[in-house]
């Protein structure tokens, strides 16, 4: 009996990234953030949403935040997509906050990935605040509208029940 050596070709998953900063120029620091995912090997970046600023969701003493959506495919599992996510995080000179919910170069989270729920230690996803944060909702709306969110409903009906005021498009 011959062995034959196969390469493993994952199906290509669509997944949502959410994307943050609130320091060092936070528009050009979104843009760095896409720029590096761009040359990932295993994501293609199928869209991204436009910039929003709003103010700061936690304590108010640090600048507003810009946050965008970024749609990718990826041939990544779940825990390999959020190393990347981490890994270009500290190349783009994040730290860890010692303070919870402080001010941060560059956050990129995993939002969707396809229809899987992940309830493990390292990773939540559907992210666990997606619904109830318009600076997710808006730019994840502008995006993908028919979006369902797996256990949290229809895009469309989160969007109508988030309070938007604060947010503005860049
Ligand atoms: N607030 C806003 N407006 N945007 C963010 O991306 C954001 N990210 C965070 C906290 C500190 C919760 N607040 C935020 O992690």
């Amino acid at each position: 009996m011959t062995s034959v050596a196969r390469a493993v070709v994952r199906r290509p998953v669509r997944a949502y990234l959410g994307l943050g900063s609130n320091l060092n120029g936070p528009a050009r620091q979104l843009r760095a953030a896409l720029a590096c995912l761009r040359r990932e090997p295993g994501v293609a970046v199928l869209k991204e949403s436009s910039f929003y600023r709003s103010p700061p969701l936690g304590p108010a003493d640090q600048p507003d935040y810009v946050n965008a959506v970024a749609s990718i495919r990826t041939t990544l599992e779940p825990l390999e997509l959020l190393d990347v996510l981490k890994a270009i995080e500290a190349a783009r000179g994040r730290v860890r906050n010692t303070t919870r919910w402080g001010p941060r170069v560059i956050d990129l989270d995993i939002l969707l990935y396809g229809d899987t729920r992940i309830r493990t230690r390292r990773l939540e996803v559907p992210h666990p605040h997606l619904g109830e944060r318009a600076f997710v909702v808006l730019p994840l709306h502008e995006i993908a509208p028919a979006l369902t969110i797996p256990g949290c409903g229809r895009l469309q009906d989160l969007l109508a029940a988030v309070p938007r005021e604060s947010l503005s498009r860049l």
